[in-house]
């Protein structure tokens, strides 16, 4: 497997319910790295940019309202395998769906409340880290 890195962010409902320390002590247990981090609080031109890939589908106003509800915790993770590591630590998108012990199963209450985003490929992880950290702020540079 390859050193990867990913883009995590901890949504508002996560960030709202103090479990930030929580959820950083499973991707660290799990052999992941913080190797850039910040809290924001998005704006709606920000979250829509984010998620442009789903601006056609009937949950996207939904989605961008939630994501600017509160300030999130935005992170790139390093590690063996981050992209796919990553989304296992944070389960199925619907916290019924989610396995046991998964982020999303532990912390998440609804399918729009899910508490994480992962990137979903090494792909779509490179643009997603390009969208909220210059090469020059994650570490090593
Ligand atoms: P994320 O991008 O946030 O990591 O979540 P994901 O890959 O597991 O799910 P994705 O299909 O990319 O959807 C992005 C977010 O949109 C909301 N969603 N709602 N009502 C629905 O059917 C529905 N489907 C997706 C979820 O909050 C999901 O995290
Ligand atoms: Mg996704």
């Amino acid at each position: 497997m390859a050193l990867e890195r990913t883009l995590s962010i901890i949504k508002p409902d996560a960030v709202a319910k103090n479990v930030v320390g929580e959820i950083y002590t499973r991707f660290e247990k799990a052999g992941l790295k913080v190797v850039a981090a910040k809290m924001k609080h998005l704006s709606k031109q920000e979250a829509e940019g984010f998620y442009a890939v789903h601006r056609e589908r009937p949950f996207f106003a939904a989605l961008v309202e939630f994501m600017i509800s509160g300030p999130v915790m935005v992170q790139v993770l390093q590690g063996e395998g981050a992209v796919l590591k990553n989304r296992e630590l944070m389960g199925a998108t619907n916290p019924k769906d989610a396995a046991p012990g998964t982020i999303r199963a532990d912390f998440a209450d609804s399918i729009d409340a899910n508490a994480v985003h992962g990137s979903d490929s090494l792909e779509n992880a490179a643009i997603e880290i390009a969208y909220f950290f210059p090469a020059t702020d994650v570490y090593p540079r």
